[in-house]
């Protein structure tokens, strides 16, 4: 049966799930959930996951929120309010509310679409995508609807390979030659590795689609059993893949690469480490991921703002960034940057030298700063003179160090310091 993936696209809606915290993401998520964290110069994590849905032709969307949702919340508002009901088009922006009864919070991934079926019911979609707002890369959702309906799957699990020594942290596969999915495993101790690779497993994404019909019988008798945790990855989906119609999507049939050459991408950037590496990969000669590409937009709210300025100070120093990405607004004042990503509104000052800076909005650099390998959190103020990364147990004692040797500085850091 062949199909219109256009059709399918407008006959879905797709169900964000943006309440978890990130809490491997420290004091980045310590005020805002971590699908709203800054990513990228000019976007936050949640419009990956939103722009695939719109760049596939979904056209409805419902948003559960729950972890320190008002900074997501607001970014929805500001950017994603360009739904029109009368083109059949909407984003619900659906925190946990006590919608339904006396409970405070969604208990897991699958109760956070169960006290939302009455507005899923509304809108009738014939399919459901889940989705989860915490995710770099880019995927045609389209083709992902399209085999879920050629096949008559109950579900269709998006999947991809990882490394077997990461893929404790997934849900965990094993599928036949048809992609029919023989076993799942939430999270295993010792993951099953790929059949002919010792190294690598096949991890689930996050992400399912099923026809709205089955998704909402199956969700209401989960809501009923007292032994669910009503989570999609622990109760769902095992019980589907042994009733034996669940199928495996991977990620390599779906993704938007820009160019033939071009390699996959998709990055949980879970973790302070794998948020710096994916910063910093951005200021690549050729990045892996690519942000240019206009065929597949990642849109957002942005702030309005003067562009870039480079100043050659008054003392005869130059402000220049090699290798780096510099959002609008910021201003480089007799300031070096090398392999930087600077959001919008960031100052750096005279003779500051930034190295591997990841620098969220509204950043200040006071002069004569030597940065190395840090994270710095929105509208910090970064002393004069301050030194970082050059001395790790200094770096250690004043600022959150990872494993790596990136470090996290927030305001309450540096107001600690300067007491
Ligand atoms: P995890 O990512 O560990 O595993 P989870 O913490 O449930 O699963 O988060 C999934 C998504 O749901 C995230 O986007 C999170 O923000 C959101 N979320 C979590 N709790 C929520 C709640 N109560 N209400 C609303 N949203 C909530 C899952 C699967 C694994 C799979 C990985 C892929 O269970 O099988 O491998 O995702 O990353
Ligand atoms: P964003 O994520 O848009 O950068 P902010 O950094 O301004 O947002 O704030 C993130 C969240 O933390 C918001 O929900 C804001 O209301 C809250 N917040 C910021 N500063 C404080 C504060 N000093 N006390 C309590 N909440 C705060």
């Amino acid at each position: 049966m062949s199909v219109s993936t256009h059709r399918l696209a407008r006959e879905t809606m797709a169900f964000v799930l943006a309440g978890g915290r990130g809490s491997r993401l420290k004091e980045l998520t310590d005020v805002r959930a971590k699908p709203a964290v800054y990513f990228g110069g000019k976007t936050r994590i949640i419009d990956f996951a939103l722009s695939n849905a719109v760049n596939s032709g979904i056209r409805r969307i419902g948003v559960a929120t729950q972890y320190k949702a008002h900074s997501l919340i607001r970014h929805l508002q500001r950017g994603w309010s360009f739904f029109r009901a009368e083109r059949n088009e909407s984003l619900d922006i659906l925190p946990a509310s006590q919608r339904v009864n006396e409970r405070n919070w969604y208990l897991g991934t699958a109760d956070a679409v169960t006290q939302n079926i009455d507005i899923i019911e509304g809108y009738a979609p014939k399919y459901i995508l889940i989705l989860a707002g915490d995710h770099i890369y880019k995927q045609d959702y389209s083709l992902l609807l399209k085999q879920h309906v050629e096949t008559g799957a109950d579900v269709t699990v998006g999947c991809i390979e990882v490394p077997r020594s990461e893929a404790s942290a997934f849900g965990v596969m094993a599928v036949d030659e048809s992609d029919r999915i023989l076993e799942f495993v939430e999270k295993p101790a010792d993951p099953p590795s790929m059949p002919g690779d010792e190294t690598q497993s096949l991890a689930s994404m996050g992400i399912y689609v099923f026809k709205t019909e089955l998704l909402i019988k199956l969700l209401r008798e989960d809501a009923l059993s007292e032994t669910s945790e009503h989570d999609f990855g622990k109760d769902i989906i095992p019980a589907l893949v042994a009733a034996g119609n669940a199928y495996a999507h991977p990620f390599s049939r779906s993704c938007v690469t820009s160019s033939l050459e071009q390699k996959a991408y998709w990055r949980d950037v879970g973790t302070i480490d794998a948020y710096w590496q994916a910063s910093i990969d951005l200021t690549d000669f050729e990045p892996e991921l690519d942000l240019y590409d206009h065929g597949w937009p990642i849109w957002t709210y942005s702030e309005l703002t003067p562009p870039a300025k480079f100043i050659h100070n008054e003392e005869d120093r130059r402000g220049m960034a090699v290798s780096s990405m510099v959002a609008g607004g910021c201003i480089i004042s007799g300031a070096q940057l090398n392999q930087c990503l600077l959001h919008s509104g960031v100052h750096a000052n005279s003779y500051s030298e930034l190295n591997g800076v990841v620098a969220l909005p509204d950043v200040s650099i006071g002069r004569k700063a030597r940065l190395k390998n840090v994270i710095i959190d929105r509208s910090v103020r970064i002393p004069a003179g301050l030194v970082v990364g050059e001395n790790a147990k200094e770096d250690a004692e004043r600022f959150r160090r990872s494993e790596n040797g990136i470090c996290l500085i927030t305001q309450a850091m540096i107001d600690k310091l300067e007491q």
